[in-house]
């Protein structure tokens, strides 16, 4: 390994594998990202993608919350969609809209067209250069996140060709060529696990896959489409890595909206249950059982309140979810609009809380 800086605030690590903790990790999806004036500034200057693929921009912008906050995790600053450009997809950021493919797979035919398998040394190699220059210049401060989109959530780009309100494009095809969902589906995992476990070489420390577009899924899909990928995720990713002689991280799945599934969430070998803001913490903890660790779950736009309710429902939000085996986090990623003081009264009142005994 690259010889890294030892580790000084390892309790997200410790929260993840369900030891104590002295104090609640906190870490805020999207922390660096649009809300923050110093990212508009270098983002003004370059290209979405450009940053992406400089290693230096990459780990200056995702040590950016880092000066700024006192969080318990940095994660590396990239997007779920390098992977789809991996397999030869052109993805556009445009300002004020979101990405945009502007070739998208009409027909399962054009399957075919995309370039796999990938090499993702050769083609995603400026993430894995990212990950080991930032966790140098992280100094140990606090554990770097790997992540990537799960492959459900990457379908839909792919073929909805960006954003969507409905999925109708996507979901037209687990309805009418189920057979080619699946094929796809597996390329997506193929790619994500090679992904994810050449981000953990170059020195992420914990990984999260992304299923932001499980809302759109009735629990009959979801259970078809989305949850055996995560198994092949979670077992390939570890196998891979212990047969590379690496050891393996804890891994989170986020899956946004499947309130439906998350007792079987907790038992596809993923470590931490992310939740969104309409999840019941409680509940979940119910159906996960006590030996997983839940993420969560303010609303992002609970930080438009003034600092007095922020406090209030950061304490709610808390005392919902208990000490242990528990990271917080918003239940979705901040938004653009947010008053970055606003994150700071979110991430502080977590610290400070006074637990009684
Ligand atoms: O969290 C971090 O700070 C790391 C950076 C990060 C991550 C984890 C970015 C930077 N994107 C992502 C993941 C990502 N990208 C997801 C999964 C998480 C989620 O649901 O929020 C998704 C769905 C995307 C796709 C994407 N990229 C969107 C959503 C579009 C939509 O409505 O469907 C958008 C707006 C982007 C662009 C993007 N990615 C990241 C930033 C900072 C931005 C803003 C782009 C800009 O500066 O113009």
């Amino acid at each position: 390994m690259q010889d890294f800086p030892p580790l000084v605030n390892d309790t997200l690590l410790r929260a993840a594998r369900g030891d104590d903790v002295e104090r609640i990790p906190v870490w805020v999806m999207r922390q660096a990202g649009r809300y923050l004036p110093e990212f508009r500034a270098l983002r003004a200057e370059h290209n979405f993608f450009k940053i992406c693929q400089t290693p230096e921009l990459v780990a200056e912008v995702t040590l950016q919350p880092i000066r700024r906050y006192d969080l318990d995790a940095a994660i590396i600053f990239s997007d779920i969609l390098v992977v789809p450009q991996a397999l030869g997809m052109v993805v556009e950021m445009k300002p004020g809209v979101g990405p945009v493919l502007p070739e998208p797979l009409s027909s399962p035919s054009d399957i075919e067209k995309l370039k796999f398998p990938v090499d993702v040394k050769e083609k995603l190699g400026y993430v894995f250069e990212g990950i080991t220059l930032t966790r140098h210049k992280l100094e140990g401060k606090v554990p770097l996140i790997g992540f990537s989109g799960a492959p459900w959530t990457l379908m839909c780009y792919m073929i909805e060709g960006g954003g969507s309100k409905t999925m109708s494009k996507a979901k037209n095809w687990l309805y009418q060529h189920p057979n080619s969902s699946h094929e796809l589906l597996k390329i997506l995992t193929d790619v994500t696990v090679d992904y994810l476990v050449e981000q953990v070489i170059a020195g992420a420390q914990l990984l999260q896959v992304f299923e932001s577009n499980a809302e759109y899924l009735a629990r009959e899909q979801f259970e078809e489409f989305s949850i055996p990928y995560f198994k092949t995720i979670s077992e390939q990713v570890k196998k891979q890595l212990e047969k590379r002689g690496v050891e393996s991280v804890p891994m989170t799945i986020f899956a946004k909206g499947a309130h439906h599934s998350l007792k079987k969430l907790g038992n596809i070998g993923f470590d931490i249950v992310g939740l969104d803001w309409t999840m019941i913490p409680n509940e979940a903890r119910n159906q996960v059982g006590p030996h997983i660790t839940l993420q969560g779950n303010l609303d992002p736009c609970a930080l438009y309140g003034s600092k007095e309710a922020i406090k209030k429902l950061t304490h709610e939000m808390l005392s919902a979810f208990g000490k242990s085996r528990y990271i917080a986090n918003l239940g979705h990623g901040i938004y653009p609009d947010v008053d970055p003081e606003h994150l700071k009264v979110f991430i502080d009142t977590i610290h400070e809380y006074k637990w009684s005994t």
